[in-house]
């Protein structure tokens, strides 16, 4: 589809706009549209083969912001810029475009650079947290069914390896190993998600750094962005994926694993921002399971990676033929660096909630 009618859909006149590539996203395809006159929004189509319904995201963006206009007005939630129509999403030959206000001053980082940043961040998943705390969730639908859901993510892993090549299977046998043997973290996860003092929320699922924004000079958290997931499921998930993305210098897309660590001064800057916000709310369960959290994230990551490796890269593009093998085997480093810290760790989750 030309650019110039989607533009048009959105009731922009294309000849004032410059459309750049924009963000770091493996899933959607984001463009920041910039005006002559200074004014800037963000494009996105979306990416039908991950969000079978996009529509479901666009319901659930409705729902929780009619929430917050009703209980929490003033917080500021990055809702779409309807169409000429009045429509949240351009339906346009099987491709689906949105369009989102460009927040000025704002800026995002892509690696947590100081605690200070990872402390910001946290806050602001906390806060938006905390205010979605107690909404109806029977009307919201998942984006991504099952997305979270470590028990299936796991007989993926299972089936993924009985189907695979046998040549990337052997060569990604140590890794394969080294998963099975950490399965015991999706049995715990196999308890929690009954246990009625484990209920879902209204969680963001994709806590990154860069899905937060920050004031471009002091690097203060302004609000949240990227709402695709924006659907019901555990604290572990939000929580748990701040720690895979903030305690580490690096990123899942290291290949010098010697480079892989924890960084306690970010652990605990993260807790603290998150727990700020929303620690009064957590049930007993959800308190004891703080440092599974980071265990959960990074596990399910590393299994995820790997599985799409064994199943020949049909999800996260690649740019090289290991490149999800390496990027599971980062993971799965990570997964070892937090373990060994884990007394240390839980120490710092109990004084921050106290
Ligand atoms: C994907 O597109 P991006 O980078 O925001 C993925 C996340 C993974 C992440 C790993 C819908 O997110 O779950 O954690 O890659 N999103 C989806 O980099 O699968
Ligand atoms: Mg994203």
């Amino acid at each position: 589809m030309a650019n110039t009618d989607i533009i048009h859909a959105f009731g922009l006149n294309p000849a004032e706009y410059e459309m750049q590539k924009f963000g770091s996203g493996h899933i959607n395809n984001t463009f920041l549209l910039s005006g002559r006159s200074g004014e800037k929004y963000v494009l996105q189509k979306i990416n039908t083969y991950v969000f079978k319904e996009p529509e479901v995201i666009a319901r659930n963006q409705r729902l929780a912001a009619n929430y917050l206009a009703k209980h929490h007005p003033g917080y500021l939630f990055i809702t779409p810029i309807p169409t000429v129509n009045g429509e949240e999403l351009y339906h346009h030959e099987e491709e689906y475009w949105r369009m989102i206000p460009f927040i000025p001053d704002s800026t995002t980082v892509d690696q947590a650079d100081s605690p200070k940043q990872a402390y910001e961040a946290a806050k602001q998943f906390g806060k938006m947290a905390r205010y979605f705390h107690g909404i109806d969730l029977r009307e919201f639908k998942p984006t991504i069914p099952n997305f979270h859901n470590l028990t299936l993510r796991y007989s993926a892993f299972q089936e993924a390896i009985r189907h695979a090549k046998e040549e990337r299977k052997q060569f990604a046998e140590g890794l394969i190993e080294q998963c099975l043997r950490y399965s015991d973290i999706a049995v715990t996860f196999e308890t929690l998600k009954t246990n009625p003092q484990f209920s879902d929320r209204l969680m963001h699922h994709d806590t990154k750094i860069n899905n937060v924004l920050l004031r471009k000079d002091t690097f203060e958290g302004i609000c949240v962005c990227d709402l695709d997931t924006l659907m019901p499921g555990k604290i572990i998930s939000d929580l748990g994926d701040m720690v895979r993305t903030y305690v580490c210098p690096v990123s899942e897309e290291e290949r010098d694993f010697s480079q892989i660590s924890v960084r306690e001064e970010y652990f605990e800057a993260l807790m603290k921002g998150y727990l700020s916000e929303v620690g009064s709310t957590l049930s007993k369960t959800e308190q004891e399971h703080l440092f599974y959290a980071g265990k959960f994230m990074i596990y399910m990551q590393g299994i995820r990676f790997l599985t799409d490796y064994l199943n020949g890269d049909v999800y996260y593009p690649i740019k090289y033929p290991e490149h999800n093998y390496n990027r599971a085997k980062n993971q799965l480093v990570l997964l070892e660096r937090l373990i060994e810290k884990e007394e240390k760790l839980q120490r710092v989750i109990d004084a921050c909630l106290q």
